[in-house]
């Protein structure tokens, strides 16, 4: 019997630790899907132990490019990422995907998983897919994606793709994470438009009209001419004209064209700086949400201040303190503690 059973965990777990990054690091599936376990874990313990793993890993450098997928539910997003990711892997690069999409999780009883739409390149050994969170909300995406990227890069992953659809707020925060958005639209004249938000227009790099297949072909056709329009009146500091390609996910066609499109982009941002410095812009505004939200729920986890809070809240509530001065009182008299 041990004297400290706490003790002992740590020490079990840290050998753990040591065998795990270097099982990440050789490209064990198993140590992978662990490590996303522990990093998606929302006991505190296992966040020290989450980021103590990283730690132990290798940094991310220039050699691995981030993308992000993004389209309106039912453009084909998933069946491209099945097509894009062999390809990836045909040229011979490892894939990782990472799935935000809401529609993929329980619909009418049946399970449609992301690893179903994506069932030949799951099968695929250069391939790692992390499926969208069971639980259903979209609150995951700021929360543990930059760690997922940085596990999958550490684990020799060189192209990350992330899934997301283009609706509701949580895709701006998909922004800090990737070094490319490829925005998929559908054929026609652009009635999908509506749907799609004007931050996702700006800061698309790369257009994609899927569904360009059978009769919808010419108007895939349209729809490439009229986001060209729609995209031009977004100018753009880093130069970089916006390019579109027509293609099709379920017959396979155009996606080279596409994989050519975004390595060029890639080059493009390599030779002026621009990855390197949009990385560490993320990294920037990472920190400073993660720091803020971090310290908030410290805070507000603590007995003492609960207390307050409550004295403060019924105060207001019963109109014997005004809001303003209730947070006056906070700043001074409770931060000041
Ligand atoms: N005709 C046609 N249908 C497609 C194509 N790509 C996807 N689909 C279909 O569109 C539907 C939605 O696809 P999915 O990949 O799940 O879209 P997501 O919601 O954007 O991930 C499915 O029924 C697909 O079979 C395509 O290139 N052509
Ligand atoms: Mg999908």
């Amino acid at each position: 019997m041990s004297i400290n059973p706490k003790l002992n965990t740590l020490q079990k777990n840290s050998l753990d630790l040591n065998t795990m990054s270097k099982g990440i690091e050789d490209g064990n599936p198993t140590m992978l899907s662990r490590a996303i376990t522990l990093i998606e874990s929302t006991k505190n313990g296992d966040k020290v132990l989450a980021n103590q793993l990283l730690n132990k890993l290798p940094k991310s450098n220039a050699k691995t490019y981030r993308i992000g997928i993004t389209g309106n539910p039912g453009v084909g997003k998933s069946s491209l990422i099945e097509k894009l990711g062999i390809q990836y892997i045909n040229n011979g690069h490892k894939v990782a995907v990472i799935a935000y999409d809401p529609s993929s999780l329980k619909s009418g009883g049946s399970i449609l998983g992301d690893k179903t739409r994506m069932e030949k390149l799951s099968q695929r050994k250069e391939a790692f897919i992390r499926p969208s969170p069971s639980s259903g909300n979209l609150g995951g995406v700021g929360v543990n994606t930059e760690k997922l990227v940085f596990l999958f890069e550490a684990a020799g992953y060189d192209r990350i793709i992330i899934e997301t659809v283009g609706v509701g707020q949580n895709e701006t925060l998909i922004e800090n994470f990737v070094d490319c958005f490829v925005l998929i639209a559908l054929p026609g004249a652009g009635d999908e438009i509506q749907g799609i938000k004007r931050g996702i227009l700006e800061r698309t790099d790369i257009l994609a009209v899927n569904k360009a297949d059978g009769d919808q072909v010419n108007l895939a056709k349209i729809a490439l001419g009229f986001y060209k329009n729609v995209l031009h009146l977004f100018p753009r500091d880093d130069k970089w004209i916006v390019p579109s390609a027509a293609i099709s996910a379920q017959e396979n066609s155009g996606i080279d064209d596409l994989i050519e499109l975004i390595e060029k982009f890639y080059r493009h941002q390599l030779t002026k700086g621009a990855l390197e410095h949009n990385r560490k812009e993320q990294l920037e505004k990472n920190f400073d949400k993660n720091w803020k939200s971090e310290i908030l729920n410290e805070l507000a986890n603590k007995k003492t201040f609960q207390t307050v809070m409550k004295k403060l809240k019924k105060e207001v509530l019963e109109g014997t303190t005004t809001p303003e001065e209730a947070i006056v009182y906070l700043k001074t008299k409770v931060l000041k503690n």
